[in-house]
């Protein structure tokens, strides 16, 4: 037994997440999370809305309310969604939490009397008609690398290059339009990472577990040369730059916040120290120095947020001169593309989490997104793919077999009270080589799960399951029912044996699924299964006698229709 804090990267406060969004980083850290309680595990599984920034401000303008006012509405609708899905948090916080505040402010304390804060003067864009400098998506203009107008001041959309409002052509200003706007000199906080090479490469050298993506987008950071980073920003909402950093004259500072990615990475540590509030526990046994030794730390995130993982956030945590948890273990995904296009929040693309669910199941969504998460490339979605992973996998392959193995024995060997667990019959060697199977099987899965595999643990989750259709396709007790009864209760006994271990070892992925099958048996389906080989011949799992209940259809299949219609609804092609 190991202590394990898992991180989910936190997602932006502004609208519903699609199902990218989820795939990307929730929904497999919740994977790993649930994966590693089952194995016995102490896990701390931490995610927070990411609430600072040009985004969060600009969506409260134009849903006409106060930003404060309007995060706490978004907040609550995420969390109720990530109820719905099923991701099961220990605690879902928030970065505007005082307790991220505090930290935030302690780290660019430490960072200051460190010698890595440097106040400098740089040229802002001033809007005489707003009356304030506009950072970041205040602005948009005309890209001057690929001529797209109608490109932000952090980043074009047309060619995704990053930019600084400086750089746009006829910039104007993004909430009132005008288009009087003035360079003027500004002062801003400078995040002196260039000093910070060495120890940061030495660190992602030693970390083993960071992964080969993440690994290579570190090392091609850091390998550009890391230039040094301004880390505040002209808004009212966010953590407010403090007048009393240590060597740092505050004169012109005023008014300023530290810059979204500055506080929210920052935002793991202050969601566990809400969660610690709440909870009479301490947040720095899991993040601080010794008492934190034993903790294994797993993040999980999109490929887009890797270098801010790998090397803007470990600046932080190793320039405080401080012995802060750093992370172990990096899990990174591509995208999930719509038909080969963007997802996209701001458009309106693609599948978003609460229509998702006005289609399929939590458990259904969890399985089709986990079994084809963008991990090596990045995937498309489709709605054909989607049907496939319902009806072959889900309906098919174990719905198929729970049904069969249950409602067969309970037509044919019911008794006074309902259906039991036949008793008859002795296992011959077809049994104990299932048991074998089966056993290295859940191993093999295992390994996947350990590696944080998410293609290669379903995909052998369904082979497990295709063991249990393929003893029954072998020994067919439907006909033997005729012939020797006896041998076909053994046969159902041992086919019964196997529900929930198929249960057990998908319950990370489909975790009501699991609990229902666990509790039409009767066995509780929360631990891995352990030394199987001998228990399925010997009915160790579920007792010849025991009484068990037909669950309902697990997962209706889905027709070409309802495909068409989707497609219709939410814009895909076939
Ligand atoms: N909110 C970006 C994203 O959701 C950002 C992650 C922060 S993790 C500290 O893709
Ligand atoms: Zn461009």
């Amino acid at each position: 037994m190991a202590r394990h804090l898992v991180t989910s990267a936190l997602p932006y406060i502004n609208g519903v997440k699609h199902l990218g969004n989820l795939v990307g980083s929730m929904l497999p850290a919740d994977v790993v999370a649930r994966y590693l309680r089952a194995r016995g595990h102490e896990v701390l599984f931490i995610c927070a809305t990411d609430e600072h920034g040009t985004p969060a401000e600009l969506a409260a303008a134009e849903a006409g309310l106060d930003v404060q006012v309007f995060c706490d509405q978004a907040h609550a609708v995420q969390a109720d969604l990530n109820a719905r899905y099923g991701l099961s948090f220990d605690f879902f916080g928030r970065t505007s939490d005082q307790h991220n505040h505090v930290l935030t402010q302690h780290f660019a304390r430490q960072l200051a009397q460190a010698g890595l804060l440097e106040k400098r003067t740089i040229e802002m864009i001033y809007s005489p008609t707003d009356g304030r400098f506009l950072p970041d998506r205040y602005v948009t203009g005309t890209c001057p690398y690929c001529g797209y107008d109608k490109a932000r001041g952090d980043q074009c959309d047309g060619c995704g290059r990053l930019l600084d409002p400086t750089m746009l052509i006829n910039p104007r200003s993004t909430v009132s339009g005008a288009t009087d706007l003035e360079v003027r000199a500004s002062a801003s906080l400078f995040l002196r990472q260039s000093q910070m090479v060495d120890t940061v490469a030495n660190w992602v050298d030693q970390t083993t577990g960071l992964g080969d993506l993440p690994r290579s987008i570190a090392r091609k950071w850091l390998d550009e040369g890391l230039e040094d980073r301004d880390i505040t920003r002209d808004l009212k909402w966010g953590i407010p730059v403090p007048s009393d950093l240590p060597g740092i004259d505050p004169e012109g500072l005023a008014n300023k916040v530290w810059y979204v990615w500055f506080d929210a990475p920052i935002g793991y540590i202050g969601a566990t120290a809400q969660w610690a509030d709440a909870n009479g526990a301490d947040y720095r046994d899991w993040w601080f120095g010794e008492a934190a030794s034993d903790v294994t730390y797993t993040q999980i995130m999109g490929k887009d947020n890797v270098a801010f993982h790998t090397v803007s956030f470990p600046i932080t945590q190793l320039g405080s001169g401080e012995p802060w948890k750093m992370v172990d273990r990096l899990k990174a995904f591509n995208w999930l593309t719509y038909y080969g296009g963007k997802f996209s929040t701001s458009q309106g693309v693609g599948v978003f989490m609460d229509q998702a669910l006005e289609v399929a199941s939590a458990d259904a969504w969890r399985w089709y997104l986990i079994s084809n998460a963008p991990e090596s490339s990045d995937t498309s979605f489709t709605w054909d793919a989607f049907a496939r992973a319902m009806n072959t996998e889900l309906a098919g392959n174990l719905g198929n077999y729970v049904n069969r193995c249950l409602a067969f024995t309970a037509k044919k060997f019911a008794g006074e009270d309902g259906p039991v667990v036949p008793s008859e019959g002795t296992p011959g060697e077809i049994e104990y080589e299932l048991g074998r199977d089966v056993a290295a099987k859940v191993d093999d899965i295992a390994l996947h799960f350990d590696a944080m595999e998410m293609r290669k643990a379903t995909r052998a989750i369904r082979e497990l399951w295709s063991l249990g259709n393929q003893y029954l396709e072998t020994r067919e007790p439907w006909r033997m029912v005729k012939t020797d009864p006896d041998m076909a209760q053994m046969v159902l006994r041992t086919a019964i044996q196997l529900i929930p271990i198929f249960a057990s070892v998908a319950s990370p992925v489909i975790p009501n699924t699991a609990t229902t099958l666990g509790n039409a048996v009767d066995v509780s389906v929360d631990a891995w299964p352990e030394q199987v080989a001998d228990l399925i011949p010997s009915a160790g799992i579920v007792p010849a006698g025991q009484p068990f209940t037909v669950p309902p259809i697990l997962f209706a299949k889905v027709d070409d229709q309802q495909i068409e219609e989707w497609s219709a609804r939410f814009g895909g092609q076939r």
